[in-house]
């Protein structure tokens, strides 16, 4: 069982001992990462105690799953569900069409072209307003701020963006030039600098194979170790974390490297691998329409083996009161 997150040993590590250090890389890495560092854990520090004053339990039925688990299953009433599908159609369709156009054309799959802003700092993106004010009433609809709140005390939710998320198959984050990346590949927790509550409504039927999202269950209860937590997210932020960003990760200080998105890097067949996978709850449209949770816990979801996932991603973040 894991009781925290993986620190991996990068000097043994297949992907990286092998990589030697180009000193201007190593210039360049330390220029951007350490600023970044400094401000996440001034920004962390101030909400440290909000980190630890979330419930262990609670008798409300979402309240609880989140407190217990990290996250919770909803089921939506139809009429909510079949409004939000209505007003995405048409943000779907152009999404479809430029998913076509890059698979037609063999164009690297990049994150952002899966995506479709929907609502940007409580403003709806221009031309969705029809969407946005769906996912508002979708919140107030599960009381959102109300569930938001009682998970944080003392804080109070900002909707920090939502955005139309068309996942389909051969994404590049997903594979290694065509290939499996690791069985743990994509777990990962969030970059964001203070608590966050994220959500996940499927439009379209989620199977197993249809990139379902997943959670380490009670991964969200692992030490919240500020210095820990600063590291990865400044690491990711700074996109030294990805594939590509390996020469520079390499060039980082030994005690510095570590990972938001560290499931690419824990080998198959490991402990570590064994103990993420057996936590690992996986939700599919069997389960629920949505989910909520704590970004600050492990998770993943998108994957597509086969078809499309459609869904809208909202980031609640928390802002002291
Ligand atoms: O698309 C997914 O299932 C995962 C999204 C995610 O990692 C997040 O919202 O933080
Ligand atoms: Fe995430």
């Amino acid at each position: 069982m894991l009781t925290a997150l993986p620190i991996i040993d990068y000097a043994t590590h297949p992907d990286y001992a092998g990589l030697t250090v180009d000193p201007k890389n190593a210039e360049r890495a330390a220029e951007e990462f350490f600023p970044i560092l400094r401000s996440k854990r001034e920004s962390l520090a101030l909400c440290a105690d909000g980190f630890d004053r979330r419930p262990r339990a609670a008798s409300e039925s979402v309240l609880g799953a989140l407190a217990r688990d990290g996250v919770a299953a909803l089921a939506l009433p139809r009429p909510i569900l079949n409004r939000l599908r209505e007003a995405a159609a048409p943000h779907a369709a152009a999404l479809k069409q430029r998913a076509k156009a890059l698979i037609a054309a063999k164009a690297r799959i990049r994150f952002d072209d899966t995506l479709h802003p929907v609502l940007q700092w409580d403003e709806a993106a221009p031309g969705c307003e029809v969407l946005a004010a769906a996912v508002r009433d979708l919140l107030r609809e599960i009381d959102f701020d109300g569930i938001a709140q009682r998970y944080y005390p003392g804080f109070r939710p900002t909707v920090a963006g939502a955005a139309l998320k068309r996942n389909f198959a051969g994404h590049e984050i997903f594979r290694a030039n065509g290939a499996h990346t690791t069985l743990t590949g994509g777990l990962h927790i969030d970059s964001n600098s203070a608590p966050m509550m994220n959500g996940i409504v499927y439009l379209n039927e989620v199977g197993p194979e249809q990139g379902p999202f997943s959670y380490v269950v009670g991964s969200h209860r692992w030490p919240f170790d500020v210095e820990d937590r600063a590291i990865r997210k400044a690491m990711d932020e700074c996109a030294f974390g990805s594939q590509k960003g390996r020469e520079f990760f390499a060039a980082i200080p030994a005690e510095y490297q570590r990972k938001c998105a560290f499931g690419w890097d824990i080998l198959d067949g490991t402990p570590e691998c064994d103990a993420l996978i057996s936590t690992e709850r996986v939700f599919t449209s069997q389960d629920c329409d949505l989910v909520l949770f704590d970004s600050d816990g492990v998770h993943r979801g998108g994957d597509v083996a086969k078809g499309k996932r459609l869904s809208i991603l909202f980031n609640v973040a928390m802002r002291p009161i």
